[in-house]
């Protein structure tokens, strides 16, 4: 079928949107008319190759739509059910097997390749190739084909057009706290970089009952949105006196969490410093391959301090992407704010806007005749 998809064809450079064609579902995979997507900074990053994911490519990777038409064996879905993208997994390997497919032992080629497995795609330009199967969607189109393990039915009672950013940052930045580091009532938190991730992060604080939740940014407009949704205290990454602050701020304590978005080695040595005894930090923000860090290690082994990764929040999707739509349906957990919506053939607006700070989750929808 003919679908209209943003083509990514040179780094640094505007999508082109253009008439592709697409395969129909093989076993085991949807086709889904996509109603919107969420723009990720990891788009931009595959663009501008910091990530090797070959073009042309259609990106897009926080899908939210209808399902249109289903292969042979899938069970999951049916025609009609309303759904959004996340990231896909092998399904076999021992992080698969345990539940924890956010730990794929092939995340990266089932998400950042291009292909699936026998090497297409699914995706053309008349005759010549074009990569698609971007974490397992490629959803800055019309339509896209997914698989059962990637695809997550949500309920017909929410907002279609916002869900998809639950697939990929909200999710990583919530499942940060609730379940990778497992925030406990009347706990202390500092979260550094409050973009999309980091302001997921401080709402589920709120949600986990932390009572000390502290947000630490560059920019003090994303330090009044902490604020408004739940920061007790905020502070400039370029205050000199940031460390004393939180220290201060937790009676000499120190935050028994603190949660890195930025994957900036110097912001990651503060949050370390910052944590209380037998505190945890969590690193999810993405650095380059080789990136190397100076850790004191008595002050992490002599009080039992912990320093770890996190993909996409250790979500388990299908249960947690439900349960952040409920909270935010009952108020608690008001995702909405952060959101710009954009019309899809604005999509290169709405990037430029992203990496230029203007919005913090820009989302492109398409309008009801594509
Ligand atoms: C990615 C970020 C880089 C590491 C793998 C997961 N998440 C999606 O944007
Ligand atoms: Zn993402």
């Amino acid at each position: 079928m003919n679908i209209h998809a943003a083509v990514t064809r040179s780094p640094r450079a505007p999508f082109s949107l253009e008439t592709l064609q697409l395969e129909p579902p093989r076993a085991g995979e949807i086709l889904v008319r996509v109603v919107a997507t969420g723009i990720c900074h990891t788009d931009i990053a595959m663009r501008d190759q910091l990530l090797p994911t070959p073009q042309p490519v259609v990106l897009g990777h926080e899908g939210s739509g209808i399902v249109e038409q289903v292969g042979p064996g899938v069970a999951k879905v049916k025609p009609g059910d309303h759904v959004v993208m996340t990231f896909n997994s092998c399904g076999h390997c021992p992080s698969c097997f345990d539940g924890e497919a956010s730990y794929c032992h092939e995340f990266f080629p089932r998400n950042f390749l291009g292909t699936r497995a026998d090497g297409s795609s699914g995706l053309s330009k008349d005759s010549e190739p074009v990569h698609g199967n971007i974490f397992g969607q490629s959803s800055f189109a019309s339509h896209a084909l997914c698989h059962e393990r990637n695809i997550v039915k949500v309920p017909q009672t929410a907002p279609l057009e916002l869900l998809g950013p639950l697939a990929c940052g909200v999710q990583t930045g919530a499942g940060a706290v609730l379940n990778a580091l497992g925030v406990v009532p009347g706990s202390s938190i500092a979260v550094f970089g409050v973009g999309s991730v980091g302001l997921s992060a401080i709402m589920a604080s709120v949600v986990a009952g932390a009572t000390t939740i502290i947000a630490v940014d560059r920019h003090a407009t994303r330090l009044a949105m902490a604020e408004e949704l739940g920061a007790t205290h905020v502070c400039l990454s370029d205050n000199p006196e940031m460390e004393q602050r939180i220290v201060q701020v937790t009676n000499d304590l120190g935050v028994d969490y603190a949660l890195d978005t930025t994957g900036i080695a110097a912001v990651i040595q503060q949050a370390v410093a910052v944590l209380a005894p037998r505190g945890s930090c969590g690193i999810l923000g993405a650095s380059a391959p080789g990136s190397l860090m100076e850790l004191d290690l008595a002050h992490m082994m002599s009080a039992g301090r912990s320093l770890r990764g996190i993909v996409e929040g250790d979500a388990h999707s299908d249960t947690f992407i439900p349960t952040l739509i409920r909270l935010y349906q009952q108020g608690r957990f008001p995702f909405d704010r952060l959101v710009t919506f954009y019309d899809f053939h604005q999509i290169n607006q709405a990037i430029d806007d992203a990496e230029h700070g203007r919005v913090i989750k820009p989302i492109v929808r398409h309008s009801r005749d594509v």
